[in-house]
């Protein structure tokens, strides 16, 4: 496999040639588990670990590899290499890490394409769809949306779907998709091209999966399917992977993510909701929260019914969400500071005390 089927581009190419390393130094992350990774570089794929090095000087989960990220390895032998270093993202899709209060968790990185993927019934819900456009947006990744299994339902029903999703997001792209019937798999396959990257964001059981599968046209993922069903005898993806096309491109299949909570980078929901983040500019006081100000231009929109009344409460739901999250880090930091300056106090009164 050479590296420009799995995403080697221009600007690696440069960023190679700077620090003057070689392309069979490096390669890209395919899958992630536990900290243990499957490296593919142009001569096959390798386990790999991360040396202790690269852990320790870790400040966050942040710093460790992640799929999609092109590394630089040092091979033992014909099946395993050390990681010994992550090279620069071009971009880094992430969500707060759960139950980890002001931590932040990668999807994947080097995206350059996102598919969000919404199922006709119960799973579609705009309010989601927009959480993952600002996550996309963060990113600065373009994201397309699909509507899944469109095969249980009526073209009325998909017509009555997508048009509320151009009611708030008119510049979207919606792709309507069957696994089983195929409709709509030739638009998904015109989109890919060689050397980008494309990533499958969803709720579990949408048809991620099936459609990768449908795209590689191959038994490769029944393949891993089996080797990672769950004790519930359910074939579920769980970990992040990426996958290969033939035709071109690159993609990473994710495993459904239950909760999606939004960081604190401001420019994700501004894009997402660009028409709201306009119209706050206009307000008259600086601060306003488009609750009850006087001068706010968002709530005489509303008024002359310009805007949708539930696209704005999701908007201010995710900007609380934003600040919260802010706020959290902002004391995780100052508390950090805290720690390392009494840690730093303990050890020189120990080696005072050793005098
Ligand atoms: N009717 C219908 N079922 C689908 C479609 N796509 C996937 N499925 C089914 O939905 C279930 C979950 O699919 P899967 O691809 O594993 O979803 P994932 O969790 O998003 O990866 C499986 O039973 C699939 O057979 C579709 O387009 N139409
Ligand atoms: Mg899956
Ligand atoms: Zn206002």
């Amino acid at each position: 496999m050479t590296l420009q089927q799995i995403g080697f581009n221009e600007a690696l190419e440069d960023y190679l040639a700077k620090e003057q390393m070689d392309t069979s130094e490096i390669g890209r992350v395919i899958v992630e588990h536990k900290e243990r990774y499957v490296v593919q570089t142009e001569s096959g794929s390798l386990n790999a670990e991360i040396t202790g090095n690269l852990r320790y000087s870790a400040e966050s989960r942040l710093d460790f590899p992640a799929v999609g990220d092109w590394v630089k390895l040092m091979a033992y032998d014909e099946n395993s290499a050390v990681i010994l270093g992550v090279l620069p993202r071009t971009s880094l899709l992430e969500r707060q890490a759960i139950g980890k209060h002001g931590e932040r968790q990668i999807i994947a990185t080097n995206v350059d394409f996102a598919f969000i993927m919404q199922a006709v019934g119960l799973d579609f819900n705009l309010n989601r769809l927009e959480r993952y456009l600002s996550i996309c947006h963060s990113a600065r990744i373009t994201p397309i949306a699909i509507l899944s299994k469109t095969d249980l339902t009526t073209e009325e029903e998909i017509r009555q779907l997508i048009d509320q999703v151009r009611l708030r997001h008119a510049d979207l792209q919606v792709i309507p998709l069957s696994n089983e019937t195929l409709e709509g798999l030739e638009q998904i396959r015109q989109h890919l091209k060689e050397g980008k990257t494309y990533c499958i964001l969803g709720s579990s059981g949408v048809g991620k999966s099936s459609l990768i599968n449908n795209l590689l046209n191959k038994e490769h993922m029944k393949v891993s399917a089996i080797s990672e069903q769950t004790n519930k005898g359910r074939h579920t993806t769980s970990h992040r992977e990426l996958f290969v096309l033939e035709d071109g491109g690159v993609i990473i299949d994710t495993p459904g993510m239950r909760e999606l909570g939004i960081t604190e980078k401001s420019q994700g929901l501004e894009t997402t909701f660009s028409d709201l983040a306009e119209l706050a500019k206009q307000c008259k006081f600086n601060d306003c929260t488009h609750t009850n100000e006087e001068g706010c231009a968002i709530l005489e929109a509303l008024d002359n019914g310009e805007i949708d009344e539930k696209a704005l409460e999701n908007f201010q739901k995710l900007k609380r969400e934003q600040e919260r999250f802010e706020s959290t880090v902002r004391e995780k930091r100052a508390k950090d500071k805290k720690l390392g300056k009494l840690y730093k106090r303990i050890q020189e009164d120990k080696r005072k005390r050793k005098f």
